[in-house]
């Protein structure tokens, strides 16, 4: 009876490996840790390889946080905004975001990504009695490449 308890645990282990296995992303697929706090956007390495590419982002703050991926020339700090300080998303190339994580929220969300010079940010911006808290214009920003496979 333990044993064959044991046995039906083992193949439900590797049915469940086999599923994550097949997960959707492909073996060509790149992953990107991306952390978030208060106030910063930090990616765990400053590039990665273009086609797919899977953001795990990490919220370690106590804010709600995004993660927008920009595909811009200027640098990260230097995006058009609006006047209370957010990035003007009108005017610039959003490729990707990850909306809503949460506090100690983990989220993962894969795109495609052609090679080029790119920002990683946060445009949320919170009322506090009268005052705009931009998180971009707290430093929630990262310059990020990404570059031409082989
Ligand atoms: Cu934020």
């Amino acid at each position: 009876m333990g044993r064959l308890l044991l046995l039906l645990l083992l193949l439900l282990l590797l049915a469940a490996g086999g599923l994550a296995a097949c997960g959707g992303d492909g073996p060509d697929t790149a992953s990107v840790d991306v952390f978030l706090s208060e106030w910063e956007v930090s990616p765990e390495a400053g590039s990665t390889p273009a086609g797919a590419v899977r953001f795990t982002t990490t919220n370690g703050g106590q804010f709600v946080h995004q993660l927008l991926i920009i595909r811009t020339e200027a640098s990260a700090a230097d995006l058009p905004t609006t006047a209370d300080g957010r990035i003007d998303e009108s005017r610039a190339d959003v490729l990707g975001k990850v909306d809503n994580v949460a506090p100690g929220g983990i989220e993962r969300r894969t795109f495609t990504l052609q090679p080029g010079h790119y920002a990683l940010a946060c445009n949320i911006a919170d009322e506090t009695g009268g005052d705009v808290i931009s998180h971009y214009q707290k430093g929630m920003r990262a310059d990020f490449s990404v570059v031409a496979g082989d």
